[in-house]
């Protein structure tokens, strides 16, 4: 009988979410309300995304419709949805997405105390070619009950309450931490819900695998270039890396999660900040690698104690398992981080 058990004690995000909050007796629900907002968003992107396949077919997605009305593209269809649901969840006040210039700051009679930053379709541009894609985003209180400005945002990623992404392949998983270890969830497309069915995410202490564009080696500094060298001509004996680079951020950074290894988007001569964004991509990410035991860095110090200065802006990351990430601390000379 214990498959029946299994089919019945159905282990759905909302319910786990609402269990976590039982142990904060104090918490008035407004988490569980924020994230049953994202989920919805997560929901419909899925939807729109698994849709956006038939584009030329039923006119979705930057094609005409029958009614030849210009349809949005995915991604700005996307912004609308998150930033129209996580405004109507009322618990959010300051919102940063990398679709919009400036941060969305929620009328007054709509006002909660959570900032939310997010890319809502990250790799959109792989969408035509089938690659998975994927929602990334990151949760923040505000700092007071002062009227909300941008320092609200321009917090540590340490600092965030939560973290996760939601991607759209062949399943549609959400990967989520609120602080206590990472989880991750499939959708049911048959019951519309969310459920567990990666409990405690863990990532190997060491991995086979590099992922990084070889294509910019021409312009990486010495110490990624060296670091890269290693992982194809090791000098002690062991076998090369296998490279696996597929491109999307979340699709690359899951591979990482679930069967080890790093992933990296070094500085280059082009790009001196390397080319992710700090909010939405490099945070989110670094803090979901920390939750499952493993380690994110920039080049020059831990990627969650960065403090931002403009919402947009771009970091370097070298992230994944904790070994692997030792290895580039070494090359850049930065201290191991104190057991
Ligand atoms: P490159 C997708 O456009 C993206 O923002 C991330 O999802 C991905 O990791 C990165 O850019 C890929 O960049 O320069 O290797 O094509």
């Amino acid at each position: 009988h214990e498959a029946d058990a299994y089919r019945t004690d159905l282990m759905t995000i909302t319910r786990f979410v609402l269990n976590e909050q039982s142990k904060y007796p104090e918490s008035r629900g407004d988490f569980s309300i924020l994230l049953s907002h994202i989920v919805l968003g997560c929901k419909f992107v899925c939807t729109a995304v698994n849709k956006a396949g038939l584009a030329k077919l039923i006119g979705l997605a930057g094609e005409t419709n029958v009614q030849g009305e210009e349809q949005k593209k995915l991604d700005v269809l996307s912004n609308e949805v998150f930033v129209k649901a996580l405004v109507s969840s009322g618990r959010t006040c300051i919102l940063v997405s990398e679709e919009d210039e400036e941060a969305t700051f929620v009328a007054p009679s709509k006002r909660g105390r959570y900032c939310v930053v997010f890319d809502p379709l990250d790799g959109s541009s792989n969408i035509d070619c089938g690659v998975s894609i994927g929602t990334i985003f990151g949760i923040y209180m505000v700092k007071d009950d002062h009227e909300p400005t941008l320092d609200d945002v321009l917090q540590p990623g340490k600092n965030m309450l939560a973290a996760g992404y939601c991607m759209y392949g062949s399943s549609c998983t959400l990967v989520l931490s609120t602080g206590e270890g990472v989880n991750g969830f499939t959708l049911d497309p048959s019951l519309g819900e969310f459920i567990l069915t990666h409990p405690n995410i863990k990532i190997p202490k060491k991995g086979k695998i590099y992922s990084v564009n070889e294509g910019n080696a021409k312009n990486w500094d010495g110490p990624t270039a060296k670091y890269v060298e290693k992982c194809k001509f090791p000098n002690d004996g062991s076998s090369p890396k296998s490279l696996r680079y597929i491109g999307s951020m979340v699709a690359d950074v899951h591979r990482t999660l679930l069967y080890g290894g790093i992933f990296l988007y070094p500085a280059d001569k082009k790009s001196p900040n390397g080319k992710l964004r700090v909010l939405y991509e490099v945070f989110p990410m670094s803090f979901l690698m920390e939750q499952a035991g493993g380690q994110a860095f920039t080049g020059k110090q831990r990627a969650l104690d960065l403090i931002p200065e403009k919402i947009h802006e771009r970091s370097p990351i070298f992230l994944g398992s904790y070994d692997d990430v030792e290895e580039i601390k070494a090359l850049y000379g930065a201290e191991s981080k104190i057991k």
